[in-house]
């Protein structure tokens, strides 16, 4: 009838985003090249024992070498946008201090292009690849790491604030905080709750900083946006022991940033489960900090369990007989409905990007033309079914990037994890479309002729 064609082909308007996400550290290599100063990444990837078999972004995919070959792979697979992060060490190679011009000489000449190729850039600020040289003063326990961050995302609005209009200040800050100072697992690589505690601080300053610094600057309609990636909490029993701790779970994994950008607070008792006392918190910085976003980025993943038993602040085990990736993390495509909708309720955002979702499977390449990867291309149905039930209600979703366009360097896993939907034969640097790009290609096709039918009937 009428009305289910128009509820099935209103799901996604004509200018909704539709691409990959990737970042400088994991895709780029030339880590020496045209002036590039070190970033923490390339400290701790040396480091011996912190990434799997000691594999660096040294080389990675070429990317700054290959990048028209790989917006090629973006038309082929039908995008209509692209979300990269800069690697601040490039633009300041020392965090502070010099522009290196061939920097942003690179970004230019990838904007450019992927103008030139009809693809909507979308930039993210700070995807983990600090300078090493603000490491050596602090990195993110110092707040002066605030101010040289909002120093260094001014000089890249400069250069590109013609032509690019989504911005994304900061990508992933409880994975900044708490995987690289609580636990260590990530670059700089701290084991301390009260540094993690400080360091997310530091990181939200920053982004209230850059904010009004940004808004003077870019053009009118430009939007600006942070990318939290969170994990909804189930309590696997009914007792009032796992709802409290669900709740605590919760606000260590998703309320901890999301609190003190919409509310401008953090929220009561995070201090306390953390066994820590509140960050060096000053006049001004709560208020700077919650100032409006343009939208929220939201990279999803898998949920968290927990129930009755578990008391320490970390999540259940997956279970063995629960669906997973090959990283172990459980499949569950109706925790990003769910995600979407505590987010919409509680923070109501303006608008809202998935800027991240996709898995890790053993993809094998045989040498054709093609990579069989069928849990990947369910794995993007079923997420996808969850943003079109999430339209559906209302939840203003703008946009959504698979993680990753390419197979690259999964941290501290390495080149041992692949996420692409265009798999990359390291050795050669051939890269060879999945079937899950193929599929993602034509669901994007099939969306956007059927919104260009509603559009032209409204
Ligand atoms: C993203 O982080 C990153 O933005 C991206 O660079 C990365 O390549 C991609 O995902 C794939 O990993 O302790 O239960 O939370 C994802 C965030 C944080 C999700 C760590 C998994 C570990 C399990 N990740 N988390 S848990």
């Amino acid at each position: 009838t009428a009305t289910e064609g128009a509820v099935h082909s209103d799901r996604f308007p004509s200018h909704f985003l539709w691409g990959a996400s990737t970042s400088a550290y994991q895709i780029e290599g030339a880590t020496r090249v045209d002036g590039r100063g070190e970033s923490i990444w390339d400290r701790f990837a040396a480091t011996p024992g912190k990434v799997y078999q000691g594999d660096t972004g040294d080389v990675a995919l070429e990317h700054y070498y290959r990048f028209q070959e790989d917006i090629a792979l973006m038309k082929k697979l039908h995008f209509n946008a692209y979300c990269f992060s800069i690697a601040w060490p490039r633009i300041i190679p020392e965090g502070t201090g010099t522009v290196n011009e061939k920097g942003l000489d690179f970004y230019d000449r990838l904007v450019d292009e992927l103008l030139a190729q009809g693809i909507t850039p979308l930039v993210k600020l700070y995807h983990w690849d600090l300078p090493y040289a603000l490491q050596e003063r602090g990195g993110w326990l110092r707040r002066e790491t605030a101010q040289a961050f909002a120093d260094y995302a001014e000089i890249v609005a400069r250069r590109l604030r013609d032509r690019v209009n989504w911005w994304i200040t900061f990508n992933e800050p409880w994975c900044i905080a708490y995987l690289g100072h609580g636990v260590g697992v990530h670059a700089p690589g701290l084991a301390n709750k009260q540094d993690a505690l400080n360091a997310g601080h530091h990181v939200l300053l920053a982004h209230g900083l850059v904010l009004p610094r940004l808004r003077a600057l870019l053009q009118p309609g430009a939007k600006i946006g942070f990318t939290v990636d969170p994990y909804p909490v189930y309590a696997m029993d009914e007792s009032d022991e796992a709802r409290q701790q669900a709740e605590r779970l919760d606000r260590f994994r998703n309320r901890w940033f999301l609190d003190p950008l919409f509310r401008g607070c953090y929220p009561d008792g995070l201090f306390e489960d953390l066994g820590c006392v509140a960050p060096d918190i000053q006049p001004d910085d709560m208020a700077r900090i919650a100032a409006p976003l343009d939208f929220l980025g939201v990279n999803y993943y898998s949920r968290w369990r927990t129930s009755r038993e578990s008391n320490a602040l970390e999540a259940l085990p997956v279970p063995e007989d629960a669906p997973r990736t090959v990283m172990g993390w459980e499949i569950y495509p109706q925790g990003l409905l769910e995600a979407l909708r505590q987010v919409q309720q509680d923070y109501a955002p303006p608008a809202i990007v998935i800027t991240e979702n996709g898995a890790a499977f053993n993809d094998i390449w045989d040498g054709g033309d093609l990579v069989h990867d069928p849990e990947r291309v369910e794995y993007m149905r079923s997420h996808l079914a969850s943003i079109e039930a999430a339209v559906a209600e209302g939840i203003p979703v703008q946009g959504h990037f698979a993680w990753s366009l390419m197979d690259n360097y999964e941290w501290a896993e390495g080149y041992s994890k692949r996420f692409g939907l265009v798999y990359v034969d390291y050795p050669s640097q051939k890269r060879i479309i999945k079937q899950s790009g193929l599929w993602y290609a034509n669901y994007i096709e099939a969306q956007q002729k059927s919104a260009a039918v509603t559009e032209q009937t409204d």
